[in-house]
């Protein structure tokens, strides 16, 4: 497949976004939520995948275990806000998608998610991860993937993502954005990356009673064991290696799965600076994450 040049970032609405993500903009914006649709929201590299691949088995993976061995994450779970040459746009997928309720995943940040959801009272699961290792992850991501801005050197990157300057805008302003919708929005589920590294069955079985869903103890450690971090590598089905746009010998998309690894990547002085703008940006927030556990 003949690729096109690496899409540049502009401001969009005070946001920085990529023709990927705005070329569909009023399609997006109109789609009609069901009243039980999920959406699966998160900042980039925060564990989407690995939380749509837990909500994909509570709810088919008995029904229909084919669909998990035959059909890509990405296919089940389709990306809203996605739109690329030639190819359905993430709302087409949302459309045609068969399955009662629709998973449905996006990056939006909550003032641009589509009215239909808040009308509709959908269920929202949240998944957000601490900024360090969000930082080191979307930096990989960029590397491996050609639908992403060339992310330049490590340093360079840093200061981008600091900035805010990366597709979908500030990671602060993201987080900080859900975090306050969940005061107010009881069908809003939000979860850490590093609980999930922490304690799975532990957020499956929070998951399950945000859902409403009751799987047996097996089914329960069944998906588990499914979701651990070598299965999913290694199942094509969710490790990514399906799509053509990304180059996995640069960078696997499922790459460390670790909290902390931003420690093998920040120097003293760029966790220092970072720190410093952190405490400024995250203050008057209630919202903690850990950097290691
Ligand atoms: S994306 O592109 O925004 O949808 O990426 P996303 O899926 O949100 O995040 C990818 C990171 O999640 C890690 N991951 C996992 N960690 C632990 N266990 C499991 N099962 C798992 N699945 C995905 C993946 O490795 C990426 O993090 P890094 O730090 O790059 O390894």
């Amino acid at each position: 497949m003949e690729l096109p040049p690496r899409p540049k970032l502009f401001d969009f609405h005070g946001v920085s976004m990529t023709k990927c993500f705005t070329d569909n903009w009023d399609n997006v914006q109109n789609v009609k939520a069901r009243p039980d649709d999920i959406l699966i929201a998160t900042y980039p590299k925060a564990g989407t995948t690995w939380v749509s691949q837990i909500l994909d088995l509570l709810y088919f993976g008995q029904t229909s275990p084919e669909r998990q061995s035959s059909i890509p994450i990405h296919m089940r779970v389709p990306f809203l806000d996605l739109c690329r040459p030639s190819q359905p746009t993430g709302k087409d997928l949302v459309d045609q998608l068969p399955t009662s309720p629709r998973l449905i995943k996006s990056h939006l940040p909550v003032q641009f998610v589509p009215k239909s959801f808040w009308e509709q009272n959908c269920r929202i699961v949240y998944v957000a991860r601490n900024a360090k290792d969000t930082a080191v992850s979307y930096f990989h991501f960029g590397r491996m993937n050609m639908f992403q801005p060339e992310p330049g050197e490590w340093s360079s990157f840093l200061q981008h993502f600091i900035q805010g300057e990366v597709v979908f805008g500030s990671w602060y302003d993201h987080v900080r954005g859900w975090w306050e919708k969940k005061q107010t929005h009881s069908k809003l589920h939000y979860m850490f990356y590093e609980d999930l590294i922490e304690d799975t069955g532990r957020e499956i079985d929070r998951l399950c009673s945000f859902l409403g869903l009751s799987p047996s103890a097996e089914e329960r450690e069944r998906i588990r064991g499914a979701v651990q971090f070598d299965n999913m590598k290694k199942n094509k089905m969710t490790n990514y290696s399906t799509v053509p746009s990304m180059d996995l010998k640069v960078s696997s998309f499922i790459r460390k799965g670790k909290v902390g690894d931003w420690k093998n990547h920040f120097t003293v002085a760029q966790s220092e600076q970072f720190d410093e703008d952190y405490k400024k940006k995250m203050k008057n927030t209630t919202l903690q994450f850990r950097t290691e556990i």
